[in-house]
C-alpha cells in the first residue's frame, strides 16, 4: 500500500513525504519497488558524496560541517548515516560520538541514520534507494556516512560519486588503511585531526603509498587534504578537493562509467536478493538441515549437498 504518499509532495521536497518515502522502502514494504521505480525517471541530479574512515575518526563532525558549507552555497544537502550497531542492542559505538547538531534544525538539510544490521536486505540497496528519494526530492548533494570497518564501505563505494576516506594521525602510517582496502576506494584522504601530534607525518606516509597506485597523466592522482574538523579547519579545501574530482570525472568521461558501473551492480543484487528469496523455500531449508549431520559424519559432502539443493 503505497497510498500515504504523494508522490508530487514528494518531489516537492515535503519532509514528511520524504521521511515516509524513506521508512516505507526501508520496511520493503508491499509496493516499494513500483513507488521506486515510479521515482526512478527523478533521479540522477543529486552528487553522491561518501564519507568513510576509521571509528572516531571524525566523519560525523566533517560531514556536519560539509553540510554548513554546501548550505552557505545554498545547496540543498541529504545526509544518510550508516549506523554499524544493531537496531536491537542500540547505542553508539562510542562513548562521545557526534551528533550533527550544527544542521539538525535546517529546513535545508535532512538526515537520516540506517541501522546496518537487522534488517532483510543489503545496506547498500537500502542507502541507495534512500539516496533515490532525497534526489527525486531535489537534495543537491547527498553525503553518506558510514565507518569503514568491514563491507559498509564497499558498499558506499559502490554508490558514491566521490569516497572521500578519513583518517586520523593515530591510524598510523597508512598500512593500517591499506590493509582495510581502503586505500582502493578512496577518490582522496583527509587527515583529519591535525591538531594532534603526527599529523605531516602521518599526510606523508599516505602520499607515500599513494604514489605507488599505478597512474598515467589522464587518470586521478589522489591527495590528503589536512583538516581539524572540529574547528572547522580545512572544510572549504576538502568540498574544493570533492569539487575537482566531480570535475574531473565528468571531463574525463568517468563519471556516466562510474554510474552505469553502479547501476550493473545495482540490478545484480536486486536479482540475487530475489533469487536468494524464492531459493531458500522450506523446503530447501528443511532439506538442508536434515543433511546436515550426515556432512559432519562425512558420509555426504557440502558440494553433493549443494548439487541435490540446486536440482531441487
Ligand atoms: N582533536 C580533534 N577532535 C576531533 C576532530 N574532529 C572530531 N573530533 C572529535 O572526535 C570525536 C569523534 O567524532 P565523530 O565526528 O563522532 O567521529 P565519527 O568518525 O563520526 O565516529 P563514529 O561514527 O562513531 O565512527 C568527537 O569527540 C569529536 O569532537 C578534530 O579535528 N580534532
Ligand atoms: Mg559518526
Amino acid at each position: 500500500m503505497n497510498t500515504t504518499i504523494d508522490i508530487q509532495k514528494l518531489l516537492s521536497c515535503d519532509r514528511r513525504s520524504v521521511a515516509r518515502a524513506i521508512s516505507f522502502v526501508e520496511n520493503e514494504n508491499d509496493g516499494a519497488e513500483q513507488f521506486l521505480s515510479e521515482l526512478y525517471k527523478h533521479t540522477g541530479k543529486a552528487y553522491r558524496i561518501g564519507i568513510t574512515g576509521p571509528p572516531g575518526a571524525g566523519k560525523s563532525t566533517l560531514t556536519n560541517k560539509l553540510a554548513k558549507f554546501y548550505r552557505s552555497q545554498d545547496l540543498k544537502v541529504g545526509i544518510i548515516a550508516v549506523d554499524p550497531t544493531s537496531p536491537f542492542t542500540g547505542g553508539a559505538l562510542l562513548g562521545d560520538r557526534i551528533r550533527m547538531n550544527e544542521v539538525e534544525m535546517d529546513e535545508g538539510v535532512f538526515i537520516r541514520s540506517m541501522a546496518s544490521r537487522g534488517s532483510l536486505g543489503g545496506l547498500s540497496k537500502k542507502t541507495r534507494e534512500a539516496a533515490d528519494i532525497l534526489d527525486a526530492a531535489g537534495f543537491d548533494i547527498i553525503l553518506f556516512e558510514t565507518v569503514g570497518v568491514g563491507q559498509s564501505e564497499l558498499d558506499i563505494a559502490g554508490a558514491a560519486d566521490t569516497t572521500v576516506v578519513v583518517l586520523v594521525p593515530e591510524s598510523g602510517d597508512g598500512i593500517q588503511a591499506m590493509k582495510a582496502g581502503l586505500m582502493e576506494i578512496a577518490d582522496f584522504f583527509v587527515l583529519n585531526k591535525s591538531d594532534r601530534p603526527g599529523a605531516d607525518q602521518a599526510v606523508m606516509s599516505i602520499k607515500m603509498i599513494l604514489g605507488f597506485r599505478p597512474h598515467d597523466e589522464h587518470s586521478w592522482m589522489a591527495d590528503v587534504v589536512k583538516s581539524t574538523a572540529s574547528e572547522g579547519v580545512g572544510i572549504e579545501k576538502i568540498a574544493s578537493e570533492i569539487f575537482r574530482h566531480q570535475e574531473y570525472l565528468k571531463k574525463s568521461g568517468e563519471f556516466e562509467k562510474r554510474r552505469a558501473k553502479q547501476l550493473r551492480s545495482r540490478i545484480e543484487e536486486i536479482i540475487n536478493d530475489k533469487f536468494k528469496i524464492t531459493f531458500w523455500n522450506t523446503d530447501r531449508k528443511q532439506l538442508l538441515d536434515q543433511e546436515l549431520l550426515k556432512i559432519l559424519s562425512r558420509s555426504r559432502t557440502p558440494y553433493d549437498v549443494a548439487e541435490e539443493l540446486l536440482k531441487k
